[in-house]
């Protein structure tokens, strides 16, 4: 009898114990069911990045991701204002900022996607301070056709680069890429030499 005694003791207490087991999930439950029907959906997709599209292969969506990663975690600033400005970021052969497009695109060639994950991301904010200043002419200017002097040029260059040093060093990029950045006069957009920076110059950037 006094073994007895024991196992219905022992069955008690298992289901004792599976009762609790069970029930405090169902008091939970909502917290359990509802995370995994939304979060998913955002991460099964890696070419979106907050309200960012990003196009290219897999090394590209890749490197993307972990730049804007960067400028999220070091620069929430300039993330805020890359959110804003900059709707599709996509592979490409040259390095450039469609600001006029609907969404804004920025095009990135390998050469400048690949270089380092600061660098990169320090190209994101340069470009995105092109798209902020499309927009915001645009803004106080309804109607009216952009110049390509409110978004582009020597002047407007280094305004960009000026902000890609105070973002590069914020999100710890190497100092010789600073330095490099340092060097820059505006005038790199003008590759062919010829005072302008116009469609001539983009195709032949190297970068
Ligand atoms: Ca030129
Ligand atoms: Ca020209």
């Amino acid at each position: 009898m006094r073994k007895y005694s024991a196992f219905y003791f022992l069955i008690i207490f298992i289901v004792g114990t599976a009762c609790i087991g069970i029930t405090a999930p169902q008091i939970t439950q909502p917290v359990f069911t509802d995370t995994p029907i939304s979060t998913p959906t955002t991460i099964s997709d890696p070419s979106l990045y907050g309200s960012i599209k990003i196009k290219g292969n897999s090394e590209f969506i890749t490197q993307t991701r972990a730049a804007l990663t960067l400028l999220e975690q070091k620069d929430p600033d300039a993330f805020k204002k890359i959110q804003t400005y900059v709707g599709i970021i996509e592979q490409g052969e040259h390095s450039g900022m469609w600001a006029w497009e609907i969404p804004p695109r920025y095009e990135v060639g390998d050469v400048t996607a690949f270089y380092s994950v600061s660098w990169y991301a320090s190209t994101i904010a340069h470009d995105a301070t092109h798209s902020e200043l499309y927009a915001q002419y645009q803004l106080a200017h309804p109607g009216e056709p952009v110049p390509e002097d409110a978004y582009g040029g020597v002047e407007i260059e280094r305004f960009c680069i000026g902000y890609q040093v105070e973002v590069a060093k914020r999100i710890g990029a190497p100092q010789s890429e600073i330095d490099y950045l340092s060097t820059l006069d505006g005038t790199h957009c003008d590759v062919d030499d010829d005072g302008d920076c116009d469609w001539d110059d983009y195709q032949n950037r190297d970068w």
